[in-house]
C-alpha cells in the first residue's frame, strides 16, 4: 500500500473524511497518489489553527520569517528534479517545463525571504509642529490560498511565500487534480521552522473546502486563481462579508504579428506561447492577430512547425507537448473545436484525440482561422488551441488585440520601435511583451491583468505587499 498523503493542520498530519486518487494524465494505469480529502469541518479546524497562530507570526522577527522561507526555497531548489518529475506525472507538463517550475517555486521563496527583511514603511514630518508621522505595513491576518491545477508549485508559491513573508498565517487549498504537488509543498513547509498553525494544508473539493474558506468570517483575505465563474462567486461571497480579495482569472491573450516582424521569431513566439504547457496557461497566446501581408506565410510556417511537435508522455525524452490535464478538460477542448466548426472557423491543422503507447489524455495542438466575433476568438479555451485573426494593418491589429473582455497579457512581434512603443502604451493589458511569447514571466515584477482577467492588487514582486498587508498611519507628538 502506498502512503496516504494527509492534510496538515495545526502542525499535525491528519486523515481526511474520505480519500481520493490523483491521476496521471500521461498514463491512466499508473495513478500518482492516494490522498486524504478534508471536509468543511476540517477546513474550519485549519482556519482556527491559523487564527491562533497569526498574532505570534505577525510579531515574529523578520529574520525568523526570512529563515523559514529561505529553508523552503533551498529545499525546493535542491529537489527540483524529483519535484519536477512529480509535477510532470500529476499535471502532465513536460519534464523540462516541470523541473523549471519546481525551481521557479524555490526562487520565489528565496525572493520573498529577502522581502521579509524589507517590509516597507515611511516616516514623514507632520503638518503640525513637533508631530511625526509614520506609515507602516502590518499583516492582514489569516489568508486563504485557493489555487488552480495548471501551475501546482509556482502559483501556490507566489501566494504562500509573500503571505508568510509579511507575517500572515495561511490555509492552502490546492486544486483537486494536483493534491500530491500541494502535499509536497506542505511537506517542505512543515520542515521550514514555522510555528504550528502558521501554515495549513487542506485538500478537498472547491464546493466544501474552498467555499468554507471563502465564507468564514475568520479569514481576512482570499487569494484565488482559477476560472472566471468561480472567481465571480468568490468575489461575491468575500465582498458580502468585507474580506480582502485578489482574483486572477485567465485571458484570451493576443499576439500581434506585423508585416515587418522577423517571421521566424514570430512563429517561435506563437508556437511557444500558444501550445507549450499544452496551452494550459492563463497567459497563453491564444489569439494570433496577423497583418494581412504576412498572414498566409505566417500560417504556413506555423503549421509546418506544429507538424514537428512531439505530443506524448510528459516524462518521455523528446516530448514537446504533454497530455491535457484531465478527461473533462480534453472533452472541453474537443467540444470547442466543434463549436469552431459550427461557427464557420476553418481548422488549419490538429485538433484530434491521439493514441499513445500509454492510455492518456492526448491531443494534437489545433490552429484555427477565425473571425473576431466567433466564440473561439473571444472565450478562454485553456487548451492547445489557437485562433488566427487577419488584420488590415497596425491600427486594425491593435483594435483587434484590445477587442476582448480580458486584459491579462498582450504581445507584439515587430522590428519597428515606433509600433512597439505605441503598442506598449495602448495595449489594454496588465502585461505587454515585445518580440516574446505572451507566456513566460519574471517573478520579481508584478503579475496580473485588467478587465475580466483580474481583480484586486497585483501578485508577485514587490507589488505583492499590497494585498498581504494593511497600512497603519501613526502620529506621535514628542
Ligand atoms: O477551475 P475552478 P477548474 C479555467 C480553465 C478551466 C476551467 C475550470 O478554463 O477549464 O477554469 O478549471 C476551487 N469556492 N482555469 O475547475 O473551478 C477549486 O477547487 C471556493 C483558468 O480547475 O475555478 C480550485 O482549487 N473555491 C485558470 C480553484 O477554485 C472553489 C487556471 C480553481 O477551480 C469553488 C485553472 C468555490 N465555490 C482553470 N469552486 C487560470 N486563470 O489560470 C472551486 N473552487
Amino acid at each position: 500500500m502506498r502512503e496516504l498523503l494527509k492534510n496538515y493542520i495545526n502542525g499535525h498530519w491528519e486523515n481526511g473524511v474520505t480519500t481520493g486518487t490523483s491521476e496521471n494524465p500521461s498514463d491512466l494505469s499508473a495513478p500518482v497518489a492516494e490522498y486524504a480529502r478534508a471536509d468543511a469541518r476540517q477546513a474550519e479546524a485549519a482556519i482556527l489553527a491559523a487564527v491562533d497562530a497569526a498574532p505570534g507570526w505577525a510579531m515574529a522577527t523578520p529574520q525568523r520569517r526570512a529563515d523559514a522561507l529561505d529553508a523552503a526555497g533551498t529545499e525546493l531548489l535542491a529537489r527540483r528534479d524529483e519535484l519536477g518529475a512529480l509535477l510532470a506525472r500529476e499535471e502532465g507538463k513536460t519534464l523540462v517545463e516541470a523541473v523549471a517550475e519546481a525551481a521557479r517555486a524555490g526562487q520565489i521563496f528565496k525572493f520573498f525571504a529577502g522581502e521579509a527583511l524589507r517590509m516597507p514603511g515611511e516616516r514623514m514630518a507632520s503638518l503640525r509642529p513637533d508631530v511625526e508621522v509614520e506609515v507602516t505595513r502590518e499583516p492582514i491576518g489569516v489568508v486563504a490560498v485557493i489555487a488552480p491545477w495548471n501551475f501546482p508549485f509556482a502559483i501556490p508559491a507566489w501566494k504562500i511565500a509573500p503571505a508568510l513573508a509579511y507575517g500572515n498565517a495561511v490555509v492552502f487549498k490546492p486544486a483537486e487534480l494536483v493534491p500530491a504537488c500541494g502535499w509536497a509543498l506542505a511537506d517542505i513547509l512543515s520542515r521550514a521552522g514555522l510555528p504550528a498553525g502558521v501554515f495549513n494544508l487542506v485538500n478537498g473539493s472547491g464546493r466544501q473546502v474552498g467555499r468554507t474558506l471563502v465564507e468564514s468570517r475568520l479569514v481576512d483575505g482570499i487569494t484565488f486563481t482559477g476560472s472566471e465563474a468561480t472567481g465571480a462567486q468568490v468575489l461575491q461571497q468575500a465582498a458580502a462579508r468585507g474580506a480582502k480579495v485578489q482574483l486572477e482569472m485567465g485571458g484570451k491573450n493576443p499576439l500581434v504579428v506585423l508585416a515587418d516582424a522577423d517571421l521566424d521569431r514570430a512563429v517561435d513566439c506563437a508556437l511557444q506561447g500558444a501550445f507549450f504547457s499544452t496551452g494550459q496557461r492563463c497567459t497563453a497566446s491564444s489569439r494570433l492577430v496577423v497583418e494581412a501581408k504576412v498572414h498566409d506565410d505566417f500560417v504556413a510556417r506555423l503549421r509546418k512547425r506544429m507538424g514537428q511537435l512531439q505530443v506524448g508522455h510528459a516524462e518521455a525524452r523528446g516530448t514537446d507537448i504533454g497530455p491535457v490535464v484531465s478527461a473533462a478538460q480534453l472533452d472541453q477542448d474537443l467540444a470547442w473545436l466543434e463549436t469552431a466548426r459550427a461557427e464557420g472557423a476553418e481548422l488549419v491543422c490538429g485538433g484530434e484525440r491521439l493514441e499513445r503507447p500509454t492510455r492518456g489524455h492526448y491531443m494534437n495542438p489545433a490552429l484555427l482561422l477565425a473571425t473576431p466575433a466567433q466564440r473561439v476568438a473571444r472565450e478562454e479555451i485553456f487548451g492547445p488551441v489557437a485562433a488566427v485573426l487577419r488584420a488590415d494593418g497596425y491600427e486594425h491589429a491593435l483594435a483587434l488585440a484590445n477587442d476582448t473582455p480580458y486584459g491579462l497579457c498582450a504581445g507584439i512581434c515587430t522590428t519597428s520601435l515606433k509600433r512597439a512603443s505605441h503598442f506598449r502604451r495602448h495595449a489594454q493589458a496588465g502585461m505587454v511583451m515585445v518580440n516574446l511569447p505572451t507566456a513566460g514571466v519574471d517573478y520579481h515584477v508584478p503579475f496580473g491583468g485588467r478587465k475580466a482577467s483580474g481583480y484586486g492588487p497585483r501578485e508577485q514582486g514587490r507589488a505583492a505587499v499590497e494585498f498581504y498587508t494593511t497600512l497603519k498611519t501613526a502620529y506621535t507628538c514628542a
